[in-house]
């Protein structure tokens, strides 16, 4: 796994090595791992841009399958969009070469910034218009387009999903524009109040990381002979905006409070995408169903937040 230190790997990480066995996954990170994590299992210092060295971790270790997370989400991205696509773009394409040549297949994450303004932006459809605006998007565009041309050409086992928000309590995120529900969270239990950077109406959908982890790992699984489409499945659990979600949370917290000081670069991306999508093809193909909906995410999140980020013991009633 590449980026396995991210917020995805970090959980992904894991939950592989439960259902396959700690020696059969190989973490991997441009970042040296923390000493101390707890975790066991093999590490390797890679960066993606390098093709020898990721050529390398897959000889050595006998890699089979490539789960490929190592990009710049989107805000950081905009800040910095010559290293987003030689991360994105770059990083995928020597992965993509590597498992070519090695005969592994790809899980790679897209996103509902795949999408654009020309995009329908309710119930998106699986097939439909993808303008991006942003190069977050224009990379998961290519990204979707080179993962299908490897599997037609040369019959490489490249699958991925079009992740909502994603929302988890292990690793923060780092710099998306779905990060103000994590952020959220961490705020009302920190202080009690948060400040959010996208208006009180920006609804997109999103998804709590078990979920996500879950959906990653049945794709993976699916019955090739079922999937009409590889790059990248819609994929939802819930749907709301900041407002709804400063609301559930005070279900749980009363007194938290909320106020928006509006990012004009953020709120034009979360702007470009859709406010909700159509995840039907995801369900029929491979079975696709979500367990975690809002209140549930919004127990279990200020739950286990508690319980790390304060000595007592604050559990949601
Ligand atoms: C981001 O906000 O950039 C990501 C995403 C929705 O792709 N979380």
């Amino acid at each position: 796994m590449t980026g396995a230190l991210g917020q995805i790997g970090s959980e992904l990480v894991s939950a592989l090595r439960s259902r396959y066995g700690v020696d059969r996954v190989v973490a991997s990170d441009v970042r040296m791992h923390p000493r101390g994590s707890g975790q066991n299992g093999a590490f390797e210092y890679v960066d993606v841009t390098n093709g020898r060295q990721l050529q390398g971790v897959v000889r050595r270790h006998g890699v089979d399958t490539i789960y490929h997370l190592a990009a710049l989400l989107s805000a950081v991205a905009e800040e910095k969009p010559q290293v987003a696509w030689n991360v994105n773009m770059g990083g995928l394409y020597r992965v993509l070469e590597v498992a070519r040549e090695n005969h592994c297949a790809v899980f790679h994450p897209s996103s509902i910034g795949a999408f654009g303004p020309g995009t329908p932006r309710e119930a998106t459809p699986q097939d439909t218009i993808q303008r991006p605006n942003t190069i977050y998007g224009v990379t998961k565009v290519s990204a979707e387009l080179l993962c299908d041309y490897y599997h037609h050409r040369f019959q490489v086992e490249t699958r991925g999903l079009r992740f909502p928000g994603l929302i988890s309590h292990v690793a923060p995120p780092g710099g998306g524009t779905s990060d103000y529900a994590v952020e959220m969270f961490f705020g009302a239990i920190r202080h009690g109040r948060y400040t959010c950077f996208l208006r009180p109406d920006s609804s997109m959908d999103m998804m709590f990381m078990p979920d996500a982890i879950r959906a990653t790992i049945e794709l993976m699984e699916a019955d090739a002979n079922k999937l009409i489409h590889r790059n990248a499945f819609n994929l939802t659990a819930m749907n709301f905006n900041p407002r709804d979600l400063a609301a559930a949370i005070a279900v749980c917290r009363p007194g938290f409070e909320i106020d928006y000081e509006v990012d004009p670069v953020r709120q034009a991306i979360a702007d470009s995408w859709p406010l909700s999508v159509d995840d039907r093809a995801a369900r029929e193909e491979w079975g696709w169903r979500p367990e975690y909906d809002l209140a549930r995410t919004c127990e279990e999140m200020l739950d286990v937040l508690a319980k790390k980020l304060k000595p007592e013991d604050e559990r949601c009633p």
